[in-house]
């Protein structure tokens, strides 16, 4: 890793920034070492994850959420995995945030992050983005995905906070709580009230909540327009309040939770990639066997392929 850029970070530089965001992004060696040499520094950002279904508005509502909080004088970074809904087409961030971009704010700093093509998972390059983001000092992070997939559900263990969008009209909440998609989020936001039947989904995700876990304590419905800005600065003091409460919690706590996520998906990515191997090295005489033999055989194989891989030793240098 080159100490150089290591040296520009800490100084504050945003174009080293954007380039150690890239190196990260790819899973670059010196990007993992990046991430090594910062760990320690980071945990004093607050992590928003904004999930929901194509085109409800989250990167909409991310802008809306930015400027508020920057008017309450909180820095803000924005990580918005490339979007999902044919209508936003090539505006790649929306076109309110595309407008935040460009202002030369530097309290504000907005990338997109593209999820096609990519042979390793999104999880860990988000996080890793994110604790430069952390490292380099701003409060608010958001990260946008784009909901349901696996990744997201990863993402909201890694983060402090995630909320999901929905919009009125999809009949979406009844597949999200099939799909379990409403228990990852601590609060909902309804966006497009001014279009016909945020009540009656407001009402909805309340049932839904007291159906699903009625002992939990209920969590916030917030209705927003996120292009006339409405609703938001609730959604937004909700959030700098929540911030302050955690801020107030044990930081190493928070870091080793973060750190222990994003382990534990690095993990399981080296588990399927095992097996993966394994199945290349099943021999065709197998198919013929029943499928806890088939299993050994593979559990066995990825278990050998793993014993290759370099495992670090525990060092008692480190606290
Ligand atoms: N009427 C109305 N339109 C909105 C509102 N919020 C966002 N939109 C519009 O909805 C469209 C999609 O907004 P985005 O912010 O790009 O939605 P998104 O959820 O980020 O979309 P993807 O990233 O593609 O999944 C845009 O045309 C927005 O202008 C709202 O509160 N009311
Ligand atoms: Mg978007």
């Amino acid at each position: 890793m080159s100490d150089d850029l290591l040296a520009r970070l800490r100084a504050g530089d945003r174009r080293a920034l954007a380039r150690a965001l890239t190196l990260v992004e790819n899973r670059a060696a010196e990007g993992e070492a990046l991430e090594a040499a910062l760990w320690h520094t980071c945990g004093h950002a607050y992590l928003v994850g904004i999930t929901g279904p194509p085109g409800a508005g989250k990167s909409t509502l991310i802008a809306a959420l930015a400027e508020f909080l920057r008017s309450q004088g909180a820095t803000v970074a924005v990580l918005a995995v490339d979007p999902t809904s044919p209508r936003s087409g090539g505006a790649l961030l929306g076109d309110r945030i595309r407008m935040l971009e460009q202002s030369i704010d530097e309290g504000l700093f907005i990338r997109s992050v593209a999820s096609r093509g990519r042979a390793r998972g999104l999880a860990p390059a988000l996080m890793g983005m994110a604790l430069l983001l952390d490292a380099f000092g701003f409060d608010v992070i958001f990260i946008e995905t784009v909901g349901a997939g696996q990744d997201d559900s990863a993402i909201a263990e890694m983060v402090d906070i995630t909320l999901l969008v929905l919009v009125p009209g999809l009949g979406d909440s009844v597949q999200l709580l099939k799909a379990g998609v409403l228990e990852i989020a601590q609060g909902y936001v309804v966006n497009k009230t001014d279009t016909p039947g945020a009540p009656a989904l407001a009402r909805e995700l309340r049932a839904a909540q007291r159906l699903a876990t009625p002992h939990a304590p209920e969590r916030p419905v917030f209705l927003t327009t996120a292009t006339t800005g409405e609703g938001i600065a609730e959604l937004g003091r909700f959030l700098l309040d929540n911030r302050q409460a955690l801020l107030a919690t044990d930081l190493k706590q928070r870091r080793q939770q973060r750190l222990l996520a994003e382990a534990q998906y690095r993990a399981t990515e080296a588990f399927a990639k095992a097996l993966q191997h394994a199945l290349t090295e099943l021999p065709t005489e197998f198919l013929a066997r029943s499928p806890r033999e088939i299993a050994a055989f593979l559990t066995q194989r990825a278990a050998t392929f793993l014993q290759g891989a370099d495992a670090p030793e525990p060092d008692t240098t480190s606290s």
